[in-house]
C-alpha cells in the first residue's frame, strides 16, 4: 500500500490543526507511521484518499455499531436536512431519541442530551455533587471520561497512550476532590469510604473498561460498588459512553444486572453525529434548570439532525438477534487472533465483553491500569501497521477497543485472523 497522499495530507493539516488532528489519539503517535486521511465510508469498510480500502475496526472509537453509511441512517438525514439543521428550540425529535433511551437503559428515568461523551461525564458529576452535598469523586486509574478538569486525573485512552498521568493545565484545586484508586479493587474503594466517606459525592466508571484497552469488571466488582455507595449515600455513576448500547440494548447495567443512579452515554447513541447524554433517576434529574438548581446549557443540544442519527440507529439496534450477532462476531474475532498468537508464538492476552475487545501484548492477565501498562507497546505498534498495510484498520494505540458491527461478516473477521498470523509472524 502507499500513502503519499495521506502523508501530504498530513502535512498540510499541521500547518493548520493543532498537531494535525483534532483529536490526539488519531495521530498515530504510539504507533508507526503517519495517519491515512478517510474520504468515505459504508458498511464495514473505510476508503482513504489514496484510494486503499480497509476493513475498520475502530468504527469511529465505537458510534458505528451499524455501520457506516447505512441506508437507514442515511435516509432519516436526506429527509432531515432540507428542512433546516438547527432550531434552537423544543422539537419532537428529542422527546422520541429520549424515549428510546428511557425505555432501553435500566437506570434512566429522565435524559439530558448534549454534545458529547464530556459533556455527559462532566455534568453527571456536577449533579451527583449538587444533589448530594459533597465534594469528593472516586474515580478508577486507566479509566477515561472526557477532558474536564476535574476527571482528568490518571485518565486512560488519548493520556495513557501519551503516557501522561494528568494533563498540564489542570490546577491541583480542581482535582483535589477528584479520588482515584485502581479498577477492579473494591478493598481500596473501601479504604477510600472509610476515611472520607462523608464526603464522598459519586464513584464513577467504566463499567466495562474501554480506554485503557478492554478490561471487564471482576466479578461482583459493580455489585460492590452499587452496595458501598448506597451504604453511605453516595451516588453510583456507570460511563457507558462505550459499553452504551454496544454489549445489550441497556448497556452493561442490563449486561451485569447493576442499576446505577446516573448514566453517561456518547458515541452510539448519536449513530455517528455528535452527542453525548446523561440521565437517571427522575428525582436527581428534575434539580437540573430549568426545573431545578443545577445549572447546564449548550446551543446545539438535542439538534435534530443528530437526534435522527440516533433513533435510526437505536431502531436498527432494536431488531431480534442483533446482540447475538455481534456476540457471535466477536467471538470469531478473538478466536481468530487468539489463533494467530499462538500460530507465532507471541503472547497476546484478549480481554472481550461482545463485540468490543482488546488483544494486549503481553501474557496477561490485565484486570487494571498497572497490568494494562505492561503490554508491549512497540510490538503492537509493529504489529498496527503490518495490518494496516493489509487493509486492516486498527485503533492506532494499544490501550483502546477493537469493536466489530452489525456490519461486519464472518468473512471480514476471518481475513482479519488471516492477516493477523501474517503480520504476528512476521514480527
Ligand atoms: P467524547 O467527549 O470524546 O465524546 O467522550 C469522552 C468519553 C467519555 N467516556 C468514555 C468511556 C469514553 O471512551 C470517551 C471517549 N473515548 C475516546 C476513545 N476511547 C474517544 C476517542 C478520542 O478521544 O478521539
Amino acid at each position: 500500500m502507499h500513502h503519499e497522499r495521506s502523508e501530504a495530507a498530513f502535512g498540510k493539516a499541521q500547518e493548520y490543526l493543532a498537531g494535525g488532528v483534532n483529536s490526539p489519539v488519531r495521530a498515530f503517535n504510539a504507533v508507526e507511521g503517519t495517519p491515512v486521511f478517510i474520504s468515505e465510508a459504508s458498511g464495514a469498510r473505510i476508503k482513504d484518499i489514496d484510494g486503499n480500502e480497509y476493513i475498520d475496526f475502530v468504527g469511529s472509537w465505537g458510534p458505528m455499531i451499524v455501520g457506516h453509511a447505512h441506508p437507514e441512517v442515511v435516509n432519516m438525514l436526506q429527509t432531515l436536512i432540507g428542512r433546516g439543521t438547527s432550531f434552537g428550540t423544543p422539537t419532537e425529535l428529542e422527546t422520541e431519541l429520549g424515549r428510546r433511551v428511557v425505555e432501553m437503559v435500566p437506570s434512566i428515568e429522565r435524559v439530558r442530551f448534549v454534545n458529547s461523551g464530556t459533556e455527559a461525564t462532566m455534568t453527571a458529576i456536577r449533579l451527583a455533587r449538587a444533589t448530594t452535598g459533597r465534594p469528593k469523586i472516586i474515580k478508577f486509574a486507566g479509566n477515561y471520561h472526557g477532558h474536564s478538569d476535574s476527571l482528568l486525573a490518571n485518565a486512560g485512552s488519548g493520556v495513557m497512550t501519551l503516557g501522561i498521568p494528568s494533563s498540564p493545565g489542570v490546577t491541583e484545586g480542581t482535582v483535589a476532590d477528584t479520588i482515584t484508586v485502581p479498577y477492579n479493587s473494591l478493598p481500596a474503594v473501601r479504604d477510600v469510604f472509610n476515611e472520607v466517606g462523608d464526603q464522598v459525592a459519586a464513584v464513577i466508571l467504566e463499567p466495562i473498561a474501554g480506554n485503557m484497552g478492554v478490561i471487564p469488571p471482576a466479578i461482583g466488582f459493580l455489585q460492590g460498588l452499587r452496595d458501598m455507595t448506597k451504604e453511605h449515600g453516595a451516588l453510583l455513576i456507570f460511563d457507558e459512553v462505550i459499553s452504551g448500547f454496544r454489549v445489550a440494548p441497556g448497556g452493561a447495567q442490563e449486561y451485569y444486572g447493576v442499576t446505577p443512579d446516573l448514566t453517561a452515554l456518547g458515541k452510539v447513541v448519536g449513530g455517528g453525529l455528535p452527542v453525548g447524554a446523561f440521565g437517571g433517576r427522575a428525582d436527581l434529574m428534575d434539580q437540573l434548570a430549568p426545573t431545578g438548581p443545577v445549572y447546564q446549557a449548550g446551543t446545539l443540544a438535542g439538534n435534530p439532525l443528530a437526534m435522527g442519527a440516533g433513533v435510526a440507529t437505536l431502531e436498527i439496534l432494536s431488531k431480534p438477534d442483533t446482540y447475538n450477532k455481534l456476540e457471535s462476531l466477536g467471538a470469531k474475532l478473538e478466536q481468530g487472533l487468539r489463533d494467530a498468537a499462538s500460530g507465532a508464538s507471541i503472547p497476546i492476552h484478549v480481554n472481550r465483553v461482545g463485540s468490543m475487545m482488546t488483544g494486549f501484548f503481553q501474557d496477561g492477565p490485565v484486570t487494571n491500569f498497572e497490568s494494562a501498562a505492561k503490554s508491549n507497546t512497540d510490538r503492537y505498534g509493529a504489529y498496527h501497521r503490518k495490518m494496516l498495510d493489509q487493509g486492516i484498520y486498527l485503533a492506532p494505540s494499544q490501550f483502546e477497543a477493537t469493536f466489530v458491527s452489525l456490519a461486519h461478516t464472518d468473512a471480514d473477521v476471518a481475513a482479519a485472523g488471516e492477516a493477523a498470523a501474517r503480520a504476528l509472524g512476521s514480527l
